[in-house]
């Protein structure tokens, strides 16, 4: 037997081998061999993943009431410690092994929690592969662990899993807790040895939400600040538990609440404990995270399907019985009681069944019926007990509904139209004679004055106009009904004949070029980006195809006697004025101004134009860039425009 491990890379030494420990390198070494099967993968989340396995261990701790300081440092050289204030792992001898217990913590696979007995409080951990330490200290180039409890300081150190030698007394001390430190090992973690801080961070942050209490601090102490000389460090202490979380994403997110405070449910069978935070906002998205144990479960699971289910009873019963939802028919859909909420759902029960590829969903159907059940009873309560904070949540959920109903009729609407062949076009709408799509040009212009001069400057064999007018419809905040209902989106829709969305055909496109053509001013600025917005969310392969440009109309007119020449910026305009000395100069202040011969001359006649192709990369940056080409500033517009200019070309 002791040969066999030899083999396996072990260093050879004078020592006996007793039967135990050579379960325990086997274990050890197993773990060397296959990481990815214990702590997922051996890239940075397994590296990240180690951090968590061991803090687990002292978030069980402050479970158990005995630990409410846990700190997390990442050491030069990327070495981790954690610190707990906890009663210290026992180091009493373990009858069936003849070791410490401290010692099997971290040589045998799967130790943690045996010894803390069925009734001594001690929750194990739900880590991701529920490994615990010994898989962490596998996987170390070096652990160190120290114990302090029962006024003295115990030491144990190792190397690749393997003890240095056995656990000893170093001296006294003062106050009880745990302290580990380790270095990943780097013929493990080949990737990477890089701790990542707000990975950390994130991680930690989340464990504080979900153990009230109980104080988190992370350091760096890999590089100090230049100018101050510190650490970065943040520590992390939330009384409010999820009901905090649900306040902190909605102020990460800047987002307007609808109702003062958090709402919070619990309640608890013999099959578990579950808690329930929830806030609505004005915003129209839903955010919802879950955990079982401590552990994130992005893919959702029962405690979830409970809620939601719940969530939307209690919505049409308060509707019904309070007469707010009249028609026998009328009902509030799950994504409608759902709009704008923020709700943060936490179990605990003793045997967490994670489930799917990425053990990312929660399997035990019991949860379901826990959380189903307390969170009708407790919200419908709540309800009850404040009128004024339902009516405004129910209000929000039936503004939904409607805008839902809204949605359908209008997609069936431009259904029913694409099937019949003679599409309806647009009012505003001048088209052309032309048919084939790929010799068609669409010019959409803003403003009636600017869409009746292109309307008669234009060559109407080739070159349909469609002018919209009115402000601007902000896609971005706005559902994707209200694209489709949307007095300015609804025409260029028509006209292009290509749908939307997933209903999408460019081969029904009616026009293979795309003209924006917006003044070179604010109002011009919100309708490119807009309209690039736009086909960027919901026409896409409309700009991969390259069929959409920006049209670049004058900026000035340079005229001496009958000549008359054009400038696009303020460089050519000098230009011009120098070469033209006593030449008059106009600046345009909008598309309207020109005359329809004009607008033809500089901005529409192929021959002459300048236009600029847009990217999926330009759409991109302008779907970025929306946010801050949405406040009325002229300087963005200006440098969007140069940015872009790089693809301004003669179209000839
Ligand atoms: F597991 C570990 F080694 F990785 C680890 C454990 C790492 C760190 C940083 C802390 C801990 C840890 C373990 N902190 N606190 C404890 N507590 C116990 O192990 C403990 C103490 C007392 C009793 C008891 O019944 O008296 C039981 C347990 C499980």
């Amino acid at each position: 037997m002791a040969e066999e491990i030899l083999e396996n890379g072990s260093t050879a030494t004078d020592h006996e081998y007793t039967g135990s420990e050579i379960q325990v390198l086997k274990g050890l070494e197993a773990v060397r061999k296959r990481p990815g099967m214990y702590i997922g993968s051996t890239g940075p989340r397994g590296l990240h993943h180690l951090v968590y396995e061991i803090v687990d261990n002292s978030i069980d701790e402050a479970l158990a009431g005995h630990c409410d300081h846990i700190e997390v440092t990442i050491k030069p050289d990327n070495i981790i410690e954690v610190v707990d204030n906890g009663r210290g792992i026992p180091v009493d001898v373990q009858p069936d092994t003849g070791l410490p217990a401290v010692t099997v913590v971290f040589t045998v696979l799967h130790a943690g929690g045996k010894f803390g007995g069925e009734n001594s409080g001690y929750k194990v951990a739900g880590g991701l592969h529920g490994v615990g330490a010994s898989v962490v200290n596998a996987c170390s180039e070096w652990l160190r662990v120290r114990v302090r409890r029962d006024g003295a300081e115990y030491e144990q150190s190792f190397h690749r899993g393997e003890p240095d030698g056995e656990l000893r007394r170093i001296g006294h001390a003062s106050s009880t807790g745990t302290t580990v430190t380790f270095k990943p090992d780097a013929e493990m973690f080949r990737e990477t040895t890089e701790y990542d801080y707000d990975t950390l961070l994130k991680r930690l942050r989340e464990e504080s939400f979900l153990n009230a209490g109980v104080r988190i601090t992370l350091r760096d102490e890999r590089a100090a600040d230049e100018t101050t000389g510190q650490y970065r460090q943040d520590s992390m202490c939330y009384e409010g538990g999820i009901r905090s979380f649900v306040e902190y994403l909605h102020k990460t997110r800047d987002l307007e609440t609808l109702h003062p405070d958090v709402i919070y449910l619990k309640g608890q069978t013999e099959g578990g404990e579950a808690e329930v935070a929830l806030q609505y906002n004005s915003s129209y998205n839903e955010l919802l995270l879950s955990f079982a144990n401590n552990v994130n479960t992005p893919d959702g699971g029962t405690h979830e399907e409970g809620f939601k289910s719940a969530l939307t009873r209690v919505f049409n019963d308060y509707g019904r019985s309070h007469g707010l939802l009249k028609e026998k028919d009328d009902s509030l859909s799950g994504t409608d009681v759902r709009e704008g909420l923020i709700c943060v759902i936490s179990v605990k029960l003793k045997e967490a069944q994670f489930e799917g590829q990425t053990k990312a969903k929660l399997g035990n159907t019991e949860i379901r019926t826990l959380v189903s059940g307390m969170v009708y009873e407790k919200l419908t309560e709540f309800f009850e007990e404040n009128p004024a904070v339902a009516k405004v949540i129910f209000e929000k959920a039936t503004q939904a509904a409607r805008a839902r109903e809204a949605a359908k009729k209008a997609r069936e609407l431009i259904r029913r139209k694409s099937v019949l062949d003679s599409v309806k076009m647009p009012e505003k709408l001048a088209d052309c004679h032309e048919k084939d799509p790929s010799k068609c040009e669409l010019f959409i212009v803003e403003g009636d004055s600017a869409g009746g001069s292109a309307k008669q400057g234009r060559d109407s064999n080739t070159q349909a106009i469609l002018s919209l007018w009115g402000k601007m419809l902000n896609v971005e905040k706005a559902r994707l009904d209200k694209v489709y209902g949307n007095d300015k989106l609804t025409p260029v829709i028509l006209a292009l004949g290509c749908g939307i969305g997933e209903e999408f055909d460019l081969s029904k496109l009616r026009y293979h070029k795309i003209f924006i053509m917006a003044d070179a001013d604010v109002d011009g600025s919100h309708i490119c980006t807009l309209m690039l917005t736009f086909f960027f969310r919901y026409m896409r392969p409309l700009i991969e195809a390259g069929y959409v440009y920006i049209a670049q109309p004058p900026l000035f007119k340079v005229q001496k006697g009958s000549t008359v020449r054009y400038a696009y910026n303020d460089e050519e305009m000098a230009q011009l004025s120098k070469e033209m000395p006593g030449a008059r100069v106009n600046r345009y202040k909008g598309l309207g101004e020109m005359n329809p011969d004009q607008l033809w001359e500089t901005t529409m006649n192929p021959d002459n134009r300048v236009i600029v192709q847009i990217t999926i990369e330009d759409a991109e940056k302008a779907d970025e860039a929306f946010t801050i080409l949405m406040g009325d500033q002229v300087e963005p517009r200006r440098r969007f425009i140069e940015a872009n200019a790089k693809y301004a070309t003669l179209d000839v």
